[in-house]
């Protein structure tokens, strides 16, 4: 398929781009993180989003070098910058239940080394769906990455298979509540009990807890009020390019 041999060359040819989304204290409004995005600039198709080459790249194989990509692309930004005196705040990337093999954290650590990162400052976004690898064979990784310095996100809580046999598994420090159970506060009743509850346990499990999408203040009173921690959404800022993001956070510390 066309695309694929593009993509190929775009990964290879260090063509592709993150953009970064800010993640805000809901305490305070401060910028507290952001989740880099992956974005593929196409000469002929323009700017073309993840959700049309990711499930490409992750069916074709090709995600395990998108997704060591994604991660030296992460570090070598935080590097620069750390280089331009910038205050620093944990970068997250999302990471594709097929790139979680027993050699990802010494891939992961080799990387942050070479460009001299703090491991707290990438943090790892994954989803439910790395289960289908098997709950024995990923989380001694989780362990070994947390063991390593790195944390760990679940990302889009809520939408997967099995969650709550497995969250008391997990060693995450954070659940994010996907954006499908933000969208219908504070009107829809089971939207809100599903948010409480989702950020009732997992604060009784001691995560910190972020909802995704928040695109209205209606949204985010309500989210406060039920205790989470964080918001990200267009509300806040949608995900914007390196150099804005660096602008927003010197203007933000
Ligand atoms: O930015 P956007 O809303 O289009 O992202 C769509 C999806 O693509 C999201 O589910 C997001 O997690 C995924 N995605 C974005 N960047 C990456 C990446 O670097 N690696 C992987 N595996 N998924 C990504
Ligand atoms: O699956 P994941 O949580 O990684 O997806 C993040 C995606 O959600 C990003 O591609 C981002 O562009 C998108 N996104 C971020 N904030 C909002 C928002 O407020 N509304 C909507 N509809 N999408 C958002
Ligand atoms: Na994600
Ligand atoms: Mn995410």
């Amino acid at each position: 398929w066309q695309l694929e041999g593009e993509l190929r060359q775009a990964v290879n040819e260090n063509a592709l781009v993150l953009h970064y989304q800010p993640k805000a204290s809901l305490r305070n409004g401060r910028i507290v993180g952001a989740e880099a995005l992956i974005r593929w600039p196409h000469p002929v198709q323009g700017m073309i989003p993840p959700s049309r080459f990711v499930p490409l790249a992750e069916e074709t194989g090709l995600i395990y070098s998108l997704g060591n990509w994604v991660i030296e692309a992460a570090c070598r930004q935080i590097h620069d910058w750390m280089r331009k005196s910038i205050p620093l705040i944990p970068i997250a990337v999302n990471l594709s239940a097929r790139q979680f093999d027993a050699q990802l954290p010494d891939r992961i650590s080799e990387i942050v080394e070479r460009h001299g990162i703090p491991p707290e400052m990438l943090r790892l976004e994954i989803t439910e769906s790395l289960l289908v690898r098997g709950a024995e064979l990923v989380i001694p990784i989780m362990n070994d990455l947390v063991a390593r310095g790195f944390s760990l996100s679940l990302d889009d809580f809520g939408t997967g298979y099995s969650s709550l046999a497995y969250l008391k598994k997990f060693p995450i420090s954070t659940l994010k509540i996907d954006r499908s159970f933000v969208i219908g506060v504070p009107q829809d009743k089971n939207d809100c009990a599903i948010a409480q509850a989702i950020v009732t346990m997992g604060k009784q499990l001691d995560h910190e807890i972020v909802a995704e999408g928040i695109e209205n203040k209606a949204q985010m009173d309500f989210l406060r009020s039920l205790g989470c921690d964080q918001l990200q959404g267009y509300l806040f800022s949608p995900p914007v390019p390196a150099d804005r993001l660096a602008e927003m956070v010197c203007k933000d510390h």
